[in-house]
């Protein structure tokens, strides 16, 4: 599909949004790359259809850069799903429905409110998706999750890129829509999009980048004078909360307990879902081992009401030959589907030489703890949840023994 072609399928499709809001969808603690996705749109749709677009998403995002560059440099774009009460009357006012950097539904906590919808059903409010890949995350087919399932009434746009904002960056150019390099917000937005494309490209990496994200460089280096770059290394300087750090130094503790081959180390019950991948590049840069699983339940209280409940857990490799975490967590991560059959929910891509290295990450919906307490999920759903991953760890990673799977908050010997 060249870009030409795509725009002048998806002109007509704006024109029908003119002088409304438009809804977006990201997957679940959206990030970077989405959410530079979703700012390019909004100014699409600002200089060119006089329309404006609105984001929803679910779960506190991962990535503390992620926070701020919503709350700094994005701020009025993005909204919780959980903290909107009229989010079927948001999808319903909305002309069409459009979804960013997600390859599947599944990946979209409440989705399933657009696919009830009325409309969408009928035919009458299209959903039009945009992704990239270059990765090796091979997500299943899961019949209602695929778009594909859906046939006309989603229009799929995958490119080959590095990045999805690259491929809007294409697409506003396409459109004739252009950044003024006088105007702060447009500014931001170029930044927002640096970051979304750095990040997904591990630091602009020649393996990662095509000819869409050179291109998608080029138009935004215009707008990043030295006060912009200036700021963007100001937002990657960012404070590390005092709570994970001391989740830091309690994993470094158990330190000697772990094989050098693996450090397989369970978290317990956290409130910020960004404390398991910090917690793996720790024990990762320690350099005493070839690769780190941390896994955890996660969960976020809003206004004393538990919102999501989840397993949680991110790995890291530097000898993928040795241990093939890709495979490890494809195997270990997984739900049960309506027919028993598995489906995997780990995934992550290899790099470096040969893919000799490889960042890994689960989530695994805890749902039926929603209504439980916090005081009881720590005392038994834990203990539970981090025996049954140690068994299943154990049985995919030869070289690991009961105790070298590290607990916190949990003596494992009691198991
Ligand atoms: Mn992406």
């Amino acid at each position: 599909m060249d870009m030409k072609r795509i725009a002048s399928e998806i002109d007509p499709i704006l024109e029908t949004c003119r002088g409304k809001r438009v809804i977006c969808f990201v997957q679940d603690r959206c990030d970077l790359d989405a959410q530079a996705s979703v700012a390019i749109f909004d100014h699409i749709l600002r200089e060119k259809y006089e329309s404006k677009a609105t984001c929803f998403y679910s779960k506190q995002p991962t990535f503390l850069m992620n926070r701020r560059v919503e709350s700094e440099l994005l701020a009025g774009l993005f909204q919780r799903t959980e903290e909107s009460e009229n989010l079927d009357e948001r999808i319903e006012s909305s002309p069409i429905i459009t979804v960013f950097d997600a390859i599947n539904f599944g990946m979209i906590s409440s989705f399933s409110r657009v696919l009830n919808n009325d409309e969408f059903q009928e035919g009458t409010k299209p959903i039009l998706l945009f992704d990239h890949h270059l990765d090796s995350n091979e997500a299943e087919e899961i019949a209602d999750e695929s778009p594909s399932a859906y046939g006309d009434k989603v229009k799929s746009i995958v490119l080959k890129a590095g990045a999805n904002t690259s491929i809007m960056l294409s697409l506003m150019g396409e459109l004739g829509v252009e950044f003024d390099p006088s105007n702060e917000k447009h500014k931001q937005i170029a930044m927002a999009a640096h970051i979304g494309i750095k990040i997904d490209t591990e630091q602009f990496k020649k393996e990662y980048l095509t000819k869409i994200d050179e291109q998608a460089c080029a138009t935004i280096n215009k707008l990043l004078d030295d006060e912009a770059l200036d700021l963007i290394g100001q937002l990657e300087k960012i404070r590390i909360p005092v709570d994970w750090i001391t989740h830091k130094g309690r994993a470094l503790s158990h330190c000697r307990r772990f094989d050098s081959s693996v450090a397989a180390y369970g978290v317990g019950v956290i409130d910020d879902a960004g404390i398991i991948p910090y917690v793996a590049d720790a024990l990762k840069e320690t350099g005493f081992f070839t690769s780190v699983v941390v896994f955890g339940i996660t969960h976020e209280l809003i206004d004393g009401k538990l919102h999501y409940v989840n397993l949680t857990a991110s790995g890291r490799t530097v000898d993928n030959k040795q241990i093939d975490l890709l495979g490890v967590f494809k195997n270990v991560f997984y739900i049960r589907g309506k027919g028993g059959q598995k489906i995997s929910k780990g995934g992550g891509r290899s790099s470096g030489i040969f893919g000799a290295s490889a960042m890994t990450g689960a989530e695994i919906p805890l749902s039926h703890l929603l209504e439980s307490s916090v005081v009881d999920i720590r005392s038994y759903a834990w203990p539970m949840e981090a025996k049954k991953i140690r068994r299943r760890l154990m049985s995919q990673i030869k070289s690991l023994e009961k105790e070298l799977v590290v607990l916190a908050e949990f003596d494992c010997e009691n198991g």
